[in-house]
């Protein structure tokens, strides 16, 4: 009866809207996306829109991780859950401490509102290096190395590199 949708993520940063935002989602809902940092690194997760069907008291945090019964927005990673969240109250930011995280959406038969968007973003040094590395490709489009081992010199010069996101 749940309509599943699953997506696999990778790169540096991102953006996670649920289905139809800005306009409300639509009714049986699975979808889960999958967030692959670069082996050692970390995600960051920062809500800039949270309007999810309110099941329980929306004023205490404690109950919120038992309630949420109808929608809701989960955020997992391998070994365990950062937080479950409905209403409108947007969640606070949030980092997991592996290398993996999943946020699943569920939506139930009745109520919608327009649901949520995130921003996402890899951090950690290896993610940083990239990065650089991404930016100089980017910018200089053509790129020259040089240096010497022995008595040997070595040129390389690498052009028209695209992305090198798939790292
Ligand atoms: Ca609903």
């Amino acid at each position: 009866m749940y309509e599943v949708c699953n997506t696999e993520l990778k790169g540096l940063s991102g953006v996670i809207e649920s289905p139809n935002f800005p306009n409300n989602y639509p009714h049986n809902r699975n979808c889960t996306w999958t967030i692959a940092a670069p082996l050692g690194n970390r995600i960051n997760l920062t809500f800039s829109h949270f309007d999810v069907e309110q099941h329980g008291s929306q004023d205490s945090s404690a109950l919120a991780s038992v309630n949420c019964m109808y929608d809701f927005v989960e955020v997992r990673q391998p070994n365990g859950t950062l937080g479950r969240f409905c209403g409108s109250n947007l969640p606070p930011e949030l980092g997991s401490t592996q290398d993996k995280v999943m946020i699943q959406f569920m939506s139930d038969l009745s109520v919608a509102h327009n649901g949520f968007r995130l921003e996402w973003r890899v951090i950690g040094m290896l993610a940083d290096y990239i990065f650089r590395v991404h930016l100089i490709f980017i910018h200089t489009i053509s790129f020259r190395m040089r240096w010497k081992v022995g008595e040997t010199v070595w040129h390389f010069q690498i052009t028209r590199v695209s992305s090198i996101l798939s790292i």
